[in-house]
């Protein structure tokens, strides 16, 4: 009976030094071949399927171009990982692939991901029968994804799917064949608690473009951060979706008998020209927290939050947040009785005009992302120095400059920090003596800094008045000179 045991113990070791020492990098290419070895770059496999079914994969990398998925083959993601150990699928550096699934039978999804901790990044899905990917396991992270033209919700998150992170995707021109369901990101249904959304971007899907209404599920937790949400209830064509398409920005919850709760806390998100509510209480009797929010020019209203009473116990709380249409008001807004509504755009002392605004031109707002996956910068609805909205805020434990936040979602990033270095010989105003032929502005402001470095034996002649800012630094480097004949001012 010992033997045996030192047997079992034995193989078990074998398998743990099997696993180990072949866990491998598989690639996937839509020029491979399945009967390739798929662990080499120029011998990839065809389908993410075959990689899948390794049994040593722990990483996929997904060449670019465009690799069909048809009939019934659904990417299924099924394996569980452990925190230490993620699977990652993701795109083959430089390349974005992407995954057209028009060619799926009716009702088929793109990718199923019922597996745990998997890290799923820079991948594109578009014209699936159904989601675009369906998420129903835990602890996965989606990153620098997109989802368009998908039958139904670009991504959706239900049967229980906990602790999910949806990082700087985007979800858009999703349609199902009654316009009623489509939403970017759905994270609704029978739905798992401790989900979060962060920089990610939903515009013109046919029913709206967060939806976090329950069936099956009661109590759970959802976060958005930094979420942009636009001109949902309106097709790829520009038509509107019609009288089926909800055409909400950020749809909190409800239930079929109006009495489920999801708690959902939105901070930093931005909703503008949704066919009807920028942000939408419909029935959800959970809590709902609102910080440093953006709502601009939705038909319906910007925050319509008083359509039925929380549950005991629970709490709707609106601070910092804006709204605004293009005619110069608030729009229309409502909360719920007992709401805890604080240093929002419309409330005394406050007034939110045009002037507070850099633009409201909402071009830009659905621009390329970044390379590194996170929201393009634009202008649209960043505050305008002076105005009564910044440092108006409430602390609330969002980062924030200045010395307190701004009202809304965007906070004055102060201008990034400019360094001039004179590395020639002569005078200041010669600007082939400073580096890249870039010399320094009249007046050299807080933060920005000035390097004097002139090449050896040589020197730097300050020939003209020159003022240096408090907070602005003017460094000369060791053993190097700068005459200054009586033109420097440095102010206090
Ligand atoms: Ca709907
Ligand atoms: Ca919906
Ligand atoms: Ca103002
Ligand atoms: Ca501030």
């Amino acid at each position: 009976m010992k033997q045996k045991t030192a047997c079992y113990f034995l193989a078990i070791l074998l398998i743990l030094a099997v696993q180990i020492s072949f866990a491998r990098t598989y690639y996937v290419s839509p020029t491979g071949s399945d009967l390739n070895p798929g662990y080499e770059i120029n011998a990839p496999f065809k389908t993410m399927k075959k990689a899948l079914g390794k049994t040593d994969m722990t990483e996929i990398l997904v060449r670019g171009g465009i690799h069909y998925i048809t009939g019934d083959s659904t990417v299924s993601i099924n394996k569980i990982g452990t925190a230490p150990g993620a699977y990652t699928i993701r795109n083959y550096p430089g390349e974005r692939p992407l995954f057209d699934c028009s060619g799926l039978n009716a009702t088929k999804k793109g990718f199923s991901v019922t597996g745990r901790y998997w890290h799923i990044i820079g991948i594109d899905i578009m014209k699936a029968k159904d989601n675009g990917m369906y998420i129903t396991g835990d602890d996965n992270i989606i990153e620098f994804c997109t989802f368009f033209e998908n039958e139904d919700s670009g991504l959706q998150l239900s049967g229980g799917a906990t602790n999910n992170q949806i990082i700087n995707c985007d979800s858009y021109y999703n349609k199902d064949a009654t316009s009623e369901n489509a939403d970017g990101f759905a994270c609704k249904l029978d739905v798992g608690t401790g989900n979060s959304f962060k920089g990610c971007r939903a515009w013109q899907n046919s029913d709206d473009g967060w939806d976090g209404y329950l069936r099956g599920s009661d109590n759970i937790s959802t976060t958005l951060d930094s979420c942009w949400s636009f001109r949902n209830g309106y097709l790829k064509t520009g038509a509107t979706s019609g009288a089926n398409g909800d055409g909400n920005g950020f749809k909190m919850g409800g239930s079929d008998a109006t009495d489920l709760s999801h708690h959902m806390t939105l901070t930093r998100c931005v909703a503008f020209n949704n066919r009807k509510r920028g942000f939408d209480q419909n029935n959800n009797r959970g809590s709902m927290t609102l910080y440093n929010n953006t709502s601009f020019a939705n038909a319906s209203g910007n925050y319509i939050m008083n359509s039925i009473a929380l549950d005991a116990g629970n709490v709707m709380t609106v601070k910092n947040c804006i709204a605004f249409t293009a005619a110069g008001t608030a729009g229309s807004n409502s909360f719920v009785t007992g709401a805890v509504i604080q240093s929002n755009s419309w409330q005394s002392p406050l007034a939110a005009s045009n002037a507070d605004f850099i633009s409201l031109d909402t071009v830009g707002a659905r621009a390329p992302r970044k390379a590194d996956g996170s929201l393009p910068d634009i202008n649209f609805m960043h505050l305008a120095e002076g105005s009564d909205l910044v440092d108006a805020g409430q602390i609330v434990g969002l980062s924030f400059s200045g010395t307190a936040p701004e009202i809304g979602a965007f906070e004055i990033v102060p201008t990034a920090s400019l360094t001039f270095t004179f590395n020639g010989n002569g005078n200041w105003n010669d600007d082939a003596n400073w580096l890249n032929a870039a010399m320094p502005p009249a007046v050299l402001n807080t933060g920005n800094q000035i390097i004097i470095n002139p090449i050896e034996g040589g020197q730097c002649l300050l020939n003209i008045p020159y003022t240096v800012a408090p907070g602005a630094v003017l460094t000369v480097m060791p053993g190097k000179t700068l005459i200054v004949p009586g033109s420097l001012i440095i102010t206090q």
